[in-house]
């Protein structure tokens, strides 16, 4: 993710690259003869310790039994995060370890019929789990496959008792620079916020995650809790939720207030569509060097497209 607004001096040098940083880095190990599966094949060193297995049944739903291309090894994957609360380059494993996890819980407020908090120890006993196995494509034009744990934000929602009123979902991240580094870096706007329609979070893609990979989910993924939308740009799917207010007006986002030109409310995958700094046509897929072309809302248009519909007069910003 760029940021363009602040002075050149106040970027660390891995934020204003984090994409050839990688590219560097795997041309480099390319070079000398390792290629991903020796990337893939190398010890969990620094991964970061390894979360307890899922304990709870999430059996694979037929219909995100494939993702139609490989599952990104978790060995890559878990070393190689956006989490800007822990800095802002994408070896955030270690630094991520400080987050407290134990007795977590979401606020739901706002336009509901009572405020409450509730654990999400609790949430897990009272929604149904499954696993999914969903693409993400990052705005960075990157993508990765992850078999997700989770449950239908909807379900969540349900639990909140929104009123009629509430047209959107605004989500938040924890606040805490004590733990979280990157949240000293005053020039970004925290705590994260994201926020979504409540049609959008009626439609049962939207997909609330609470483990990968079988595992309780690791804390670089966004633990405990964290939002997935497989058919919007990854910056929309925010992590470690800690509240959930239900609003009439569009919540305006954290990248959004950072430079809404290029980072925008709807933000669905569209290859037509470029970044006004790079294309959208095509994507890096984690760990392989490959290049494949990128589809329309990340290929899940037959579920969401008709969200859409008849929006034409928000133009661009639909895709971005
Ligand atoms: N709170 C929070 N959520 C976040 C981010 C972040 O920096 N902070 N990064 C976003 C971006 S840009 C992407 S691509 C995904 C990355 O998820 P991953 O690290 O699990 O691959 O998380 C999204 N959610
Ligand atoms: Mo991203």
């Amino acid at each position: 993710m760029h940021v363009i607004r602040r002075p050149d001096w106040a970027l660390p040098e891995s934020a204003a690259t984090p994409e050839s940083v990688w590219l560097d880095r795997r041309a480099i190990l390319a070079g000398m003869g390792f290629g991903a599966a020796a990337l893939a094949a190398a010890p969990a060193r620094a991964m970061g310790p390894t979360p307890p297995d899922f304990p709870h049944p999430a059996p694979r739903g037929d219909a995100f039994a494939d993702a139609g291309r490989p599952v990104t090894p978790e060995e890559i994957n878990a070393r190689y995060n956006n989490f800007y609360e822990f800095g802002s380059h994408k070896q955030v494993y270690d630094a991520a370890q400080a987050l407290k996890t134990e007795g977590w819980t979401i606020t739901l407020d706002g336009l509901v019929e009572q405020e409450r908090k509730i654990a999400v120890d609790d949430l897990l006993t009272a929604v149904p789990l499954e696993e999914r196995v969903l693409r993400h494509r990052c705005v960075e034009a990157w993508s990765m496959v992850v078999p997700w744990i989770g449950f239908e934000l909807s379900a969540l929602v349900a639990e909140a008792k929104p009123l009629s009123s509430a047209k959107y979902l605004r989500m938040e991240t924890f606040l805490d620079p004590s733990t979280a580094r990157g949240q000293r870096q005053f020039w970004y706007p925290w705590p994260y916020v994201e926020g979504l329609t409540i049609e959008e979070a009626a439609n049962p893609l939207s997909f609330m995650v609470v483990g990968a990979y079988g595992r309780v989910l690791h804390k670089q993924f966004g633990a405990p809790i964290r939002l997935h939308l497989p058919w919007k740009y990854g910056f929309k799917s925010i992590k470690s939720v800690t509240r959930i207010s239900f609003v009439e007006e569009r919540p305006v986002s954290f990248w959004e207030e950072l430079q809404a030109a290029e980072y925008g409310f709807w933000a669905n995958v569209n290859p037509e569509i470029a970044h006004p700094r790079w294309s959208q046509a095509t994507e890096e897929v984690l760990g392989t060097g490959e290049r494949v072309p990128t589809q329309l809302f990340n290929g899940y248009g037959a579920q969401v497209a008709h969200l859409y519909a008849g929006m034409e007069a928000e133009g661009d910003r639909l895709w971005r």
